[in-house]
């Protein structure tokens, strides 16, 4: 039996990590031979209702579940952890205007990266779920001077998914066929979802397709308005197509993709004219625990326009919180 790797999961008591968490226990994002011990935390008034989530847990037996923490300490929570899933998050309240959410995440975000930096494994692989995901990883990122900066990302995988299973209704195909799909920039309506690259058993999505109206108008608004549409069909934002997602993204970057490509949003190494450290979504493959950028691809004139707005959101958000990073 392989040593138990600890995995923290942040906002536990939360609707995304009640689908999150089962899955994890499981082995869906390790592996089926590798146990987890599970480190969760929340805040104080929440704790009830994740010893309650935890009753849950015990009563599945899972065998590759070894051990489980509640707490609402970020350095209890992280010590030694090999990943952590950063979920929880400031919701946007009535009345609060983007930027006092920014800086009530900011504020969250730098106390978490700074926990992570002292006590997490010096290989701990973040993932930051919670909104602004790509702003908040850059905080926690940039709160963590002495962890790689390349362990931080931001979800990018829920817009590459919802992506792909547009894509799969509008050409007949099955999702599964789908390949070297690429989701450019910020976790929010301006992502770029693009589909140029794509192909299907080889054959070019963009020829079979081949309607730039459909990608403009229909398709890009699609993608980036659906987490806007599920709120309005179900009342409640996605939480199991979220923590589906996560799952996707980490069980990805830790035992790799075979070539194939994967969106993820890291801190830029200037690829494609992004500046270096913006938190982005890239096309990547990962292979032995690392990502890799897809290099080489040709930027058009649309997907220069596209790729500068979400840039342009991103770079006003970190100016936003520029003044809390010290
Ligand atoms: P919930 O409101 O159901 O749960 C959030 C949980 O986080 C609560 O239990 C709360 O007590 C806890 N929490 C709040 N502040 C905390 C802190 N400082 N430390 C620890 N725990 C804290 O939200 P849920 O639906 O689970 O969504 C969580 C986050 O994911 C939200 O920020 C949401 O916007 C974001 N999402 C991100 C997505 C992505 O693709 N990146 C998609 C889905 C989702 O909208």
């Amino acid at each position: 039996m392989k040593a138990p790797v600890r995995v923290a999961v942040t906002g536990a008591a939360g609707q995304i990590g009640y689908s999150l968490l089962f899955r994890i226990a499981s082995g869906e994002m390790l592996g089926k031979d590798q146990p987890v011990i599970l480190q969760l935390l929340d805040l104080p008034q929440a704790q009830t209702a994740v010893k309650g989530v935890m009753m849950e847990l015990e009563d599945c037996a899972f065998p590759l579940l070894a051990g489980m923490v509640a707490t609402d300490d970020p350095e209890v929570a992280f010590k030694d952890v090999q990943v952590a899933l950063l979920v929880g998050a400031r919701p946007r309240s009535k009345g609060m205007e983007r930027k006092d959410l920014l800086t009530a995440n900011a504020e969250i975000f730098t106390v978490q990266g700074a926990a992570l930096n002292k006590v997490a494994d010096r290989n701990v692989k973040v993932l930051v779920v919670g909104n602004p995901a790509n702003t908040n990883a850059y905080i926690a990122m940039k709160s963590a001077p002495d962890l790689n900066p390349n362990n931080f990302t931001a979800m990018l995988r829920l817009d590459h998914n919802r992506a792909l299973s547009q894509l799969a209704a509008k050409t007949g195909k099955a999702v599964a066929d789908i390949e070297k799909l690429a989701v450019w920039g910020n976790h929010s309506p301006t992502m770029y979802a693009d589909y140029r690259y794509a192909t299907i058993n080889g054959e070019s999505v963009k020829d079979m397709i081949n309607d730039h109206e459909w990608n403009r108008d229909v398709f890009l608004p699609t993608v980036g308005k659906r987490g806007a549409a599920i709120i309005e069909a179900r009342g409640l934002s996605s939480a199991a197509s979220a923590a589906n997602a996560a799952i996707d993204h980490i069980r990805d970057w830790a035992l790799g993709t075979n070539g194939k490509w994967v969106t993820m949003g890291i801190p830029s190494d200037g690829s494609y004219g992004i500046p270096k450290d913006v938190m982005f979504g890239f096309p990547v493959t990962c292979e032995n625990g690392q990502y890799t950028i897809v290099q080489g691809l040709e930027i058009d004139e649309f997907s220069r326009s596209c790729i500068n707005v979400t840039l342009n959101e991103l770079e006003e958000e970190r100016a936003g919180v520029a003044h809390l990073l010290g």
